[in-house]
């Protein structure tokens, strides 16, 4: 019999690709998908779906009582720049959340938990080139801060109670099936949808402004794949380091200008530019690739290609 899974933000940017992976791999009603969004369409009607809040854990602990959840992916989060915005949202939504799945697998009601976090944790202290897994992490976002939080509650719940919790430090996410929500890095995917609805973007970070990104394919790829090693195996803790590849406005830009002749990227920073000024530029991932044998597989132009391949028939 195949083991009960629970998404928690299963609407969102990862959260949509994620519970998809997971039906094709455990069977649609294996997976149970939850957000606080209901929408009736294909895909909440292809396997179990509750409305369910992030932050109600009588809620969540009915769900996993009355479906016998084993894990859970616990994806609901509120992203950089929209929680330079409300900060206070931010925090409540970021760590009630985990604090609460924390004290649920603390109880022994699951077997394993995945918690996202991210770049964010580093700051403008840390080393920005080929950034260690153990290194300075001094965030200087609201949502580095609930970043850094997190991972050091995961770490003291492993730690103190033995929680098998499980987390990677996404870089940049690039998807083509769903819009992301209010991050800095999501200029990376808007330029593919300007570039091919007008052939132009404005885009709101400098020309070189270099971010470690990851294409969905190869994020959705660790996150299943750290799930899946046995607990001996995970030497971390708090969370890894994840690297794909790295790159500025200006790359991206060319790159697409290459299969999009005549594509113009012009630069006017906002408000984010001090929050990729904040973050590393590239991430040295040796214990990921280590512990559970993770490796990238898209580099820019593979990016890049399906992207334009993938949206063009959408546009
Ligand atoms: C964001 O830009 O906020 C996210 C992230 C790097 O965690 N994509």
């Amino acid at each position: 019999m195949s083991k009960s899974i629970l998404v928690i933000g299963a609407r969102g940017q990862i959260g949509t690709e994620l519970t998809s992976a997971l039906r094709d791999i455990h069977g649609n009603d294996s997976v149970i998908a939850s957000d606080i969004v209901t929408i009736d369409d294909a895909f909440t009607n292809s396997g179990p779906f509750v409305q369910l809040d992030a932050m109600d854990k009588m809620a969540i602990q009915d769900v996993i009582k009355d479906n016998e959840v084993e894990e859970v992916y616990l994806m609901a989060a509120m992203l950089s720049a929209t929680a330079e915005k409300y900060p206070s949202k931010a925090w409540d939504l970021n760590m009630t959340s985990l604090f609460n799945l924390l004290e649920i697998a603390k109880e022994g009601l699951i077997t394993r938990l995945f918690w996202p976090s991210s770049i964010a944790v580093f700051g403008p202290t840390t080393p920005r080139q080929n950034t260690p897994q153990h290194t300075i992490t001094e965030p200087s976002t609201v949502y580095g801060i609930s970043k850094l939080a997190g991972e050091r509650w995961c770490e003291y719940y492993s730690k103190q109670f033995g929680v098998d919790v499980r987390s990677i430090r996404y870089p940049g996410l690039i998807s083509y099936k769903t819009a992301p929500g209010g991050g800095t890095t999501d200029y990376a995917i808007d330029v593919f949808h300007q570039a091919l609805n007008n052939g132009n973007y404005d885009c709101f970070l400098g020309p070189q402004s270099t971010l470690p990104m990851m294409y969905m394919d190869d994020a959705i790829r660790a996150t299943i794949s750290i799930m899946d090693v046995p607990s001996e195996q995970i030497s971390i803790r708090n969370s890894y380091n994840l690297a794909g590849v790295s790159f500025s406005p200006a790359e991206i830009a060319s790159e697409i200008e290459k299969r999009i002749p005549g594509f113009q990227m012009d630069y006017n920073p906002d408000f984010r530019q001090a929050i990729a000024d904040s973050w590393p530029a590239s991430i040295d991932d040796s214990q990921a690739r280590k512990d559970w044998n993770w490796s990238h597989r898209f580099e820019l132009k593979e990016l890049v290609e399906e992207m334009i391949k993938n949206l063009s028939g959408q546009q």
